[in-house]
């Protein structure tokens, strides 16, 4: 795990937390691709452990309000919402250890959003990689909920003062951009927010199937951890390996192939495979078939725990109500200060 730079612990008389609280919020995009668990999930889960013993708090949010910008199906927004509740908690998040829940459901981010946007100059928005891809990607619905994205981000995290965010390095500008907000708000109104800072795993960019770009649902590159086993076969044989191996006899360059590249996270023995590839030994059919099993293995016990929790939805109504309920006097206590300041009451 790795933080990009240090949190500065609280300074004066401030309404700082004394301890780190960590934060993060995904999509409920339907599929739960393994760039997802590698960049992102497995340190929510990792840092739900850690905060778990030593006594500060993690938030997970799905962020239902930001999918709004480009679902706009209501049932199936609300089918991939309790998705994504069961692929989180099959994949580790314990309710009884982190705080899971809803963006929707502590509407009080939007308050803050809405504040949060009086101190963000539209330039920086416009020149965020995000909206400048999605005007691309979906021109005929340009809506301002993409141009204000990043901010409704800024307010999910600042308004349970997290300082640890958990995210792949594709989030690096939006929590930037969060972070400048925080000082414009708390130049013009006093230390309010704390400055939130990154947290990598050691795989903070995930190349998907083409080998080329960032492995993304709307670019179609995705390895779905939590599909049926034949899917993921499917997937990884289809993988783009080094494209100047042309022969079977040729020698192998591990170092520029994403199929040994996502070998390194799946045993103990890449150098092995990487040494077969290079001496031509083993052939990029063989790499894939045996990475393509160790990917159904290592994501068996929680294909199965999805698909039991999937079935009771009323479980996961009852643990995402919980979670909700459980942040309520944090987003309360953070939107009374912050109109205290702004000069609302
Ligand atoms: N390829 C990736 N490598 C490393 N981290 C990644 N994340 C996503 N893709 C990669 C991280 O996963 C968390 C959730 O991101 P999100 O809510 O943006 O998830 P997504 O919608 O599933 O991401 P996609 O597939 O890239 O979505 P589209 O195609 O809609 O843009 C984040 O922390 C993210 O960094």
């Amino acid at each position: 795990m790795t933080i990009d730079a240090a949190p500065k612990p609280a300074t004066r008389a401030s309404s700082l937390p004394a301890q780190p609280r960590a934060f993060s919020g995904i999509q409920p995009s339907g599929v739960t691709h393994l760039g997802n668990d590698l960049g992102a999930i497995r340190n929510y889960v990792a840092l739900q452990n850690r905060g778990a013993a030593e006594g500060f708090e993690t938030i997970y949010c799905i962020v239902d309000y930001h999918a709004l910008t480009s679902v706009h199906d209501p049932d199936r927004l609300r089918r991939q919402t309790l998705e994504m509740a069961a692929s989180l908690i099959a994949l580790g998040l314990d309710p009884d250890k982190c705080m899971l829940f809803v963006q929707s459901h502590r509407p009080e981010v939007t308050e803050l959003c809405w504040l949060l946007n009086t101190v963000t100059p539209v330039g920086w928005l416009q020149r965020t990689p995000t909206y400048k891809e999605k005007r691309q990607t979906q021109p005929e619905d340009v809506n301002h909920g993409l141009l204000t994205y990043p901010v409704l981000q800024a307010a999910d995290i600042v308004i349970y003062k997290a300082s640890l965010v958990p995210i792949g390095k594709d989030q690096a500008p939006h929590l930037e951009l969060s972070r400048e907000i925080v000082r414009a708000f708390n130049a013009r109104y006093g230390e309010t927010f704390p400055e939130p800072h990154a947290v990598y795993t050691e795989a903070p960019v995930v190349l998907g199937t083409d080998g080329v770009r960032k492995m993304s649902k709307s670019v179609g590159n995705t390895i779905d951890i939590l599909a049926e086993p034949d899917v993921i076969r499917k997937q990884i044989m289809s993988m783009v390996t080094d494209t100047q191996r042309i022969l079977r006899s040729d020698p192998g360059r591990p170092e520029v192939c994403n199929v040994c590249q996502m070998h390194r996270h799946f045993g103990d023995d890449y150098e092995e495979i990487w040494d077969g590839e290079r001496t031509a030994r083993t052939g990029c059919v063989d790499t894939k078939k045996l990475l393509a099993q160790r990917i159904i293995d290592h994501y068996a016990p929680a294909r199965e725990a999805y698909r039991e929790l999937i079935a009771d939805p009323v479980r996961l109504h009852r643990i995402l109500d919980e979670g909700a309920e459980r942040i309520r006097p944090i987003a309360e206590a953070t939107m009374a200060e912050v109109r205290e300041r702004m000069g609302l009451r």
